[in-house]
């Protein structure tokens, strides 16, 4: 008889290659030593500490996909274990590592001129400066294509005016990467450095998820915006699309990190927990909703692993990466949910953390493209008809 891995029922670790269990051992020691012991009060206090994106720096887990400027050159499902270990401790940690990694160091190696790469990749890397990515606007959400943001053609470069909403990280960011109209009504991606004139990324206040995440507005009132700055060449959706399709992939990992806390969670608590004279984890119910956790994570994992390997082989079509993203975070969600009801009273209280994985997985399961939304792009892509608009 085999033998079986109750934490890890499909043997993941075996699949993955020697030098990928290493960078999920790092991440995983420096996710429980340096974050783990401080994640309550910092989502008590909505505090982000930034030296954090040192720390990950240090240990090459920023642009961990890029080669060269102080990157680590890693494979795609070495960043998915860097999510999946973030994760494990608060979405709004990886929330604050993919950003910097799939939204702002990619488009800046996959879109940027060589000036723009030296200049900006290494201190990304090293995390001495954080990043932002400005999609979203407050009337365009899962329409970006809606986007009032404006770049005026001006001599020397462009006049950018507009409001971002719902941005992670921009009130400690150094540089934000903007996507904006040009004067043909084309979608473009800009380059803005902290203290240019009529820059501002108010903090948005009161948000009872991601609360160890830093969320902000980026304000833009005829900001110029060197052509320097812009990105040469690339035009339309495709452009923010392309980094959403890394930044979706990770989060997939990462969701089965929160996933797998709370899961982990639940069987000790009903296995010490006794009621009616017996410990909760001896009935029925429980063991079905264990049975149910450890199924859905296992089949997520697999999930994001093969598409990892697609990645890496160029061979990732958006539409799988919409299945895992959708897939995963909504099971990590529901997986939440019930890991929250089998801790009794004690389940909304933020020591046993489970709650909070809770708020948090609510956000993840909207932001980067909604369940629903990819829902409708699996559809469009089954039927060939778009039920967007
Ligand atoms: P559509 O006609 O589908 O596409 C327009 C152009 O874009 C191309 N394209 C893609 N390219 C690469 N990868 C993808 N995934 C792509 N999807 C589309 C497409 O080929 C086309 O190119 P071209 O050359 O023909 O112009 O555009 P649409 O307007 O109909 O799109 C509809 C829809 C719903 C699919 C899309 O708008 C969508 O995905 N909406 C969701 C918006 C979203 O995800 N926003 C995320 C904001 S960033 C964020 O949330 C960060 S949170 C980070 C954190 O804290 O972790
Ligand atoms: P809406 O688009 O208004 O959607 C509202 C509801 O309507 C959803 O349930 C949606 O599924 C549904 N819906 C929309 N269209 C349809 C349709 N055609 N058919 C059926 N149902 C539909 N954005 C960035 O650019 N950068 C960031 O760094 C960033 N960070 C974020 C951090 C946080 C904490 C949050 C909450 C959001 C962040 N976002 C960011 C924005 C995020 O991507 C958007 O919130 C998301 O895309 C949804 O847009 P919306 O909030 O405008 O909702």
């Amino acid at each position: 008889r085999a033998p079986f891995n109750w934490d890890d029922p499909l043997l993941l670790q075996q699949q993955l290659t020697e030098e990928e269990r290493m960078v999920a051992e790092t991440a995983e020691a420096f996710c429980q030593d340096a974050l783990m012991p401080g994640i309550i009060q910092a989502n008590r206090e909505e505090l982000f500490d930034r030296n954090i994106m040192r720390e990950m720096g240090e240990l090459g887990l920023l642009g961990a996909t890029i080669d060269g400027y102080g990157c680590a050159g890693m494979s795609h499902v070495a960043y998915g274990v860097i999510a999946r270990a973030v994760e494990r401790v608060d979405s709004g940690y990886r929330s604050a590592m993919s950003v910097q990694s799939s939204l702002v160091m990619h488009p800046i190696w996959a879109y940027g001129t060589d000036a723009q790469k030296d200049k900006y990749l290494p201190k990304l890397a090293t995390g001495e400066w954080v990043g932002c990515f400005g999609l979203t606007e407050p009337n365009a959400g899962s329409d970006p294509a809606g986007m009032q943001t404006r770049a005026k053609a001006v001599p020397g470069g462009y006049s950018v005016s507009g409001t971002k909403m719902w941005i992670t990280n921009s009130p400690i960011a150094d540089v934000f990467v903007v996507w904006a109209k040009d004067d043909a009504g084309e979608i473009r991606g800009f380059i803005l450095d902290k203290g240019m004139k009529g820059l501002s990324a108010p903090k948005i206040e009161g948000k009872f998820s991601l609360r160890a995440s830093i969320t902000g507005e980026i304000v833009m009132d005829e900001v110029f915006v060197p052509e320097e700055n812009a990105f040469p060449d690339i035009r339309g959706l495709k452009g923010p699309f392309g980094c959403l399709n890394k930044a979706r992939y990770g989060i997939a990992w990462g969701a089965m990190g929160a996933a797998e806390f709370c899961w982990h969670a639940a069987r000790q608590y009903t296995l010490d927990r006794k009621q009616f004279n017996r410990p909760l984890a001896a009935t029925q119910l429980v063991q079905l909703k264990l049975a149910n956790m450890q199924t859905e994570i296992a089949l997520g994992l697999q999930a994001a692993l093969r598409v990892g390997r697609l990645m890496d082989e160029g061979a990732a079509a958006p539409e799988m990466i919409s299945l895992i993203k959708r897939n995963n975070c909504g099971k990590a969600l529901d997986i939440a949910r019930v890991a929250r009801d089998m801790h009794g009273g004690n389940g909304i209280a933020d020591e046993f953390h489970v709650i909070r994985h809770v708020m948090n997985l609510e956000a993840v399961n909207t932001y980067e493209g909604t369940h629903d939304v990819h829902a409708l792009i699996l559809g469009r892509a089954q039927t060939g008809i778009a039920a967007f608009g």
